[in-house]
């Protein structure tokens, strides 16, 4: 019984259509490039601290016309070795207590603020970067925090920041990046980036990033 028999022109037709690629693969000893690795990202923070400015401009949109954020919105940031699809949560006062039913499967944190909010503004935020930082569902990843609005004259220092939100204290023993920044700087936002993506890759994380 000669199984098969009658498939051989079609099988051999198909090899030898395949045969350039696979001498060139052979030959060049590489096949097409291995997919980015994908984070799964929250991204929160007060209304007007910049996040939805920040994301469209990493994914290459103007942000001259952004609205504000009500409810959530995903985002796909390409970068070199990684995708980071980022979830949004809009910041206002109304929507913030609905934030932890979005948190679960995430893989990082990124939390935006004003540098040069009001004391009041200022003190909201901190108690959400506290909540968040405490969240059992959040309490054990990467945190990269952005100082945003760097170029106004109000703007406090990282060095202040750190006071005044109590970072040393209380993410201690956590991995974080506290990065001072604005929109107008982009290169600074995106290495810290790059600084976070490296944080999602460690397997056996060293305990403080500042
Ligand atoms: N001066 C200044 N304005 C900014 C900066 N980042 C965002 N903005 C502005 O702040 C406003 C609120 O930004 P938006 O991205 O909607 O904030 P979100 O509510 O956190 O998403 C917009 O008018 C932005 O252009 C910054 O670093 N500096
Ligand atoms: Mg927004």
């Amino acid at each position: 019984m000669v199984q098969g028999f009658p498939d051989m022109p079609f099988r051999f037709s198909e090899w030898s259509r395949k045969l350039p690629t696979r001498c060139f693969r052979a030959l060049c000893c590489k096949g097409p490039p291995p997919p980015r690795p994908e984070y799964d990202l929250v991204c929160i923070g007060l209304s007007g601290a910049g996040k939805t400015s920040m994301l469209s401009k990493l994914c290459g949109e103007s942000p001259e016309n952004v609205v504000s954020t009500t409810g959530f919105s995903i985002k796909a940031v390409p970068f070199q070795n990684a995708i980071l699809n980022v979830k949004e949560l809009g910041g206002a006062d109304n929507i913030r207590k609905y934030w932890s039913r979005y948190y679960q499967g995430s893989q990082g944190v990124i939390f935006v603020l004003d540098s040069a909010a009001s004391e009041e503004e200022l003190e909201t935020s901190r108690k959400e970067l506290h909540s968040a930082l405490q969240h059992p569902q959040l309490c054990t990843l990467p945190f990269l925090i952005l100082a945003n609005h760097q170029d106004k004259p109000a703007a406090r220092s990282v060095q202040e920041i750190k006071k005044y939100f109590e970072l040393e204290p209380l993410a201690r023993g956590k991995r974080w990046i506290l990065q001072p920044c604005s929109l107008d700087d982009m290169n600074a936002i995106k290495d810290s980036f790059t600084q976070l993506i490296h944080l999602l890759e460690e397997k056996n994380p060293e305990p403080v990033r500042m």
